[in-house]
């Protein structure tokens, strides 16, 4: 049984390298453009996840991830959608902005002062724990 309301997948990466995690400014919608994201996007019908990041990080940032394991927490947005992150290695490509405004590398001590200072996308605050831990260790 289902009562007509399929959940849409939206898959976000955690792209680290060198000890940073790579941010991507929204332009859209309004409430939250200016905000800093996990870029990803939503997986069609049927779509893996990790065949999703593949898709959308080429279309958004023209580079090719290798997508890797799941970061902890997942996030419930109305649509309805579920929200999921996934760690990404770079495979090849220099990430360029197609469709943010901007794109930054960030340490742990500037995600959290990000995070402090309200400028994540406030789902993306879920990770921020795991992703300081994640960046410290390497
Ligand atoms: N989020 C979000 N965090 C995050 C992403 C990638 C997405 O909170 N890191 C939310 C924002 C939207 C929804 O998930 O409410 C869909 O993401 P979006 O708009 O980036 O998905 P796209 O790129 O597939 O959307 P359109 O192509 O514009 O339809």
């Amino acid at each position: 049984m289902t009562d007509g309301a399929e959940i849409r997948l939206v898959v976000a990466g955690a792209v680290m390298r060198s000890g940073r995690l790579l941010l991507a400014q929204r332009t859209y919608p309004p409430e939250v453009a200016g905000r800093w994201e996990l870029p990803g996007g939503k997986a069609e019908p049927g779509e893996h996840a990790a065949a999703a990041l593949r898709r959308e990080l080429a279309e958004e940032l023209g580079v090719v991830v290798q997508p890797g394991s799941r970061l902890d927490a997942e996030v419930d947005l109305p649509g309805p959608m579920r929200l999921i992150a996934l760690r990404a290695t770079l495979v090849s490509g220099e990430p360029v902005a197609e469709e943010h405004s901007a794109l930054r590398w960030v340490d742990a001590a500037e995600l959290r002062q990000m995070a402090a200072r309200d400028e994540l996308v406030a789902a993306d605050t879920v990770w921020v724990a795991q992703l300081c831990a994640l960046l410290d260790s390497t």
